[in-house]
């Protein structure tokens, strides 16, 4: 019999389903849906409730139940082999919070097959919407909450980050202050990822060491919750949080609705969710530690992954737990593509001619150097926009392409020294990753081989290969994370860059000035 494992992907804008076969390394099934087009009666635009005041982003937790319900009708009506699923797991985006009442619980487990799962599920919230990842009404309880344990680096050094707006804690805390009698009638607060995991189960799901991690109110280290972080956040937490779990945690077969209403294997395991970051370590294949991936979008994110857990003294970067046992970071440069792309358009050039600006100068630059905060800059922590350049002229149109690139890559590894992990490989994502020049800074300002991934979905797919580890682990001997992802994860055939040994020296003075010049 094959080996069959689903991921499933609750992000923002929709849910996703991968269907893959272990053994001949293929997916097997796919299926997407929508949350605006598919269930409009729910009133979301790219799957968020706004209100009047801008920073509450907020979305209705009963939309992600009934998508759960039509994404299962959906992969049935495909002819996906559901029968032989052996395992189930799944992907939340971070941080966002659902908060269920008393009933919450029984109606769980009496899950009817014959009667849709948000008919059945309607009257089990505390709080009708669930304040997600894009809330950032929380500025005062972050400051709360930091100063209850003792300022932003002892909050990184006990949870993993300082306190930010969109993590959960202090969210919790908003609605504790704002709204005690709906807080007061909460039995439990579930992630959007432990929620999901609740409803394949048919019961409350523990929240993973990944996705707890995104919340200021686990202990990083301990892997358990924070007696001072939940004193710090609300009344009466502990009672309200579930259990935390590793990883790799079973909760359950699947409920019996999931058998008799899709078809599901009655004996598939329901495994604990995680976050899509943890999940998409996983997805693009970063299972040995000093294995890091940057994915060079509009904003660059650096992942990281180490055996030991270090937090950042300057509480910028995010360290979660890694779904393979140790940990990871999550470093977010706002200025990525978009400055890439304002200094490409100051000098109106196309791709083609920034690349050849980059061939036509020196790794160093002549350390001519340039801030290129064309935004606000989430790490360093820069509040005023504004471009800076040392030792280069403006009308410098090589120097200025080749000084946003090293500018970008130097800070990535100034701002991930606290990981003291050197990286050994990197694999790189994202649109700019198509160009082979960023590609060679990135080598040589990293001294490290760089190689290409084409991914989509590694969320799910993350998702799916978590659930074929957590199978065999409960099944019996585990399987290597290296034999697990081998095949799915697979740089793009001949995209290796490797570092040129020459440009160690140059870039290690630039980075001293990069540091001059930042203080
Ligand atoms: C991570 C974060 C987002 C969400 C949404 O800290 O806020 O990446 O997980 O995908």
């Amino acid at each position: 019999m094959a080996r069959l494992f689903l991921g499933l992907d609750s992000s923002t804008q929709s849910l996703s389903a991968v269907l893959i076969d272990l053994d001949t390394r293929r997916l097997v099934g796919e299926a997407s849906l929508g949350f605006d087009a598919a269930l409009p009666a729910y009133g979301t635009r790219n799957g968020v409730l706004r209100a009047d005041d801008p920073r509450v982003v907020h979305a209705p937790p009963l939309m992600w139940v009934e998508a759960l319900d039509r994404l299962f009708e959906d992969l049935r009506r495909q002819g996906a082999p559901l029968r032989e699923v052996l395992a189930i797991s799944g992907s939340g985006q971070q941080h966002g919070s659902v908060y269920l009442n008393a009933e919450a619980e029984r109606a769980l487990k009496g899950l009817d097959p014959s009667r849709p799962l948000a008919l059945q599920l309607a009257h089990v919230f505390a709080r009708a919407t669930a304040p997600i990842w894009m809330d950032s009404s929380t500025t005062d309880e972050c400051r709360e909450i930091e100063a209850a344990l003792g300022g932003p680096r002892a909050t990184a050094e006990a949870t993993g980050s300082a306190a930010f707006e969109r993590f959960t804690g202090p969210q919790v805390r908003r609605f504790a202050k704002t709204q005690p009698e709906d807080y007061a009638r909460t039995a439990r607060i579930a992630l959007v990822s432990s929620f999901m995991a609740s409803l394949l189960a048919g019961r409350l799901a523990p929240i993973d060491h990944g996705d707890g991690a995104g919340m200021n109110l686990m202990d990083i280290r301990e892997r358990r919750w924070h007696p001072r972080a939940l004193e710090a956040t609300a009344p009466d937490l502990l009672r309200k949080l579930s259990p935390l779990a590793a990883p790799w945690a079973v909760v359950s077969p699947v409920a019996r609705y999931w058998a008799e209403r899709h078809g599901l294997n009655p004996a598939a395991l329901a495994c604990v969710w995680s976050g899509d970051n943890p999940c998409s370590v996983v997805g693009l294949g970063l299972v040995r530690p000093g294995d890091v991936a940057i994915s060079l979008g509009t904003s660059d994110t650096y992942f990281g992954t180490m055996a030991e857990c270090r937090t950042d003294p300057a509480g910028e970067g995010h360290v979660f737990v890694a779904p393979t046992g140790g940990y990871m970071s999550l470093i977010c440069f706002k200025n990525g593509s978009l400055a890439r792309e304002r200094v490409r358009d100051l000098y109106g050039l196309d791709w083609a001619g920034f690349s050849s600006a980059l061939v036509t100068t020196p790794p160093g630059n002549h350390g001519k150097l340039m801030l290129p905060y064309f935004e606000p800059e989430i790490v360093p922590r820069v509040l005023v926009p504004g471009v800076r350049r040392f030792d280069l002229r403006e009308d410098d149109v090589a120097g200025n392409c080749r000084a946003v690139v090293e500018a970008q890559m130097l800070s990535m590894r100034r701002h991930s020294a606290w990981m003291e992990v050197r990286p050994e490989r990197i694999f790189a994502t994202g649109g700019a990753s198509r160009n082979r020049e960023i590609l060679q800074v990135m080598a040589d300002v990293h001294q490290c081989p760089v190689f290409r991934f084409e991914v989509t979905n590694s969320a799910a797919l993350g998702a799916a290969l978590r659930a074929a580890h957590a199978w065999h682990l409960h099944a019996g001997p585990p399987l290597a994370w290296e034999y697990v992802v081998g095949g799915f994860c697979e740089p793009v055939p001949g995209s290796e860059i490797r570092p040129r040994p020459e440009t160690a020296a140059p870039y290690r003075d630039l980075l001293r000035r990069l540091a001059a010049v930042s203080a």
